[in-house]
């Protein structure tokens, strides 16, 4: 017979949150990729059914993701071309739940065009600034395979679109505009400026 406590988690996971620590841990279930590695180029398929192991792919990238003490971490980075991102923007909240977001569309941008400076953990330690619309509407699954829709803004907004990126092979980088201090980013790093496939 179940727990109480397995019971509790349980509910809580109908509900559509997946219930995994925020405390960094020492060996995540998968390392990231970095940038000059293909597997961060190949497109992402659609999710057909969300069942468990969807939900636990999703949880082992939560786990990834904290211990990388990232705020959004998309499937290829880790090796899966599957179309699933989680997102947390509230790493010291154990009680704010995190977002999960299979088969994601932007189905609108709007306020401003801003500039916002980015990182990515496929790429330590570079933090260059990106333009980007301000606000998006985007329609997603959630980790039960309920139809969602949601308006971000802010950092929210950023963060959807930087990992939405992911799903199609795109890299922040990719998007920099200011070549010099690109190519002095990435080299002060020990990555190779040729790797970045420039759309800005
Ligand atoms: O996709 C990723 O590589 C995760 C990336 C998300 C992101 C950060 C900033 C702007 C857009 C998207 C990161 O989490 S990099 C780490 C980082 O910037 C950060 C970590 C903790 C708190 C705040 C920022
Ligand atoms: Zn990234």
């Amino acid at each position: 017979m179940a727990s109480s406590f397995a019971k509790l988690v349980r509910s809580a996971e109908l509900s559509g949150r997946l219930q995994v620590s925020k405390e960094p841990v020492e060996n995540p279930p998968y390392d990231i990729h970095k940038l000059g590695d293909a597997v961060l180029r190949t497109p992402a398929r659609r999710i057909g059914k969300v069942d468990d192991a969807v939900r636990e792919l999703a949880r082992d990238m939560l786990v990834s993701m904290y211990a990388a003490r990232g705020i959004g971490l998309a499937a290829p980075q880790i090796g899966v071309h599957q179309q699933l991102l989680v997102i947390d923007l509230e790493l010291e909240d154990p009680a704010s739940p995190p977002l999960v977001l299979i088969n994601p569309e932007i189905t609108a941008v709007g306020g401003s065009i801003c500039t916002y400076e980015e990182g990515c953990l496929s790429i330590p330690g570079v933090y260059l600034d990106v333009v980007r619309p301000s606000v998006v509407e985007v329609s997603f699954r959630d980790a039960m395979g309920r139809p969602k829709r949601m308006k971000a803004d802010g950092l929210m907004a950023r963060c959807i679109q930087h990992e939405l990126d992911h799903l199609n092979g795109v890299l922040f980088v990719d998007r920099v505009t200011d070549g010099e201090k690109l190519s002095a980013g990435l080299n002060e790093q020990g990555f190779n400026p040729a790797d970045v496939r420039s759309i800005a």
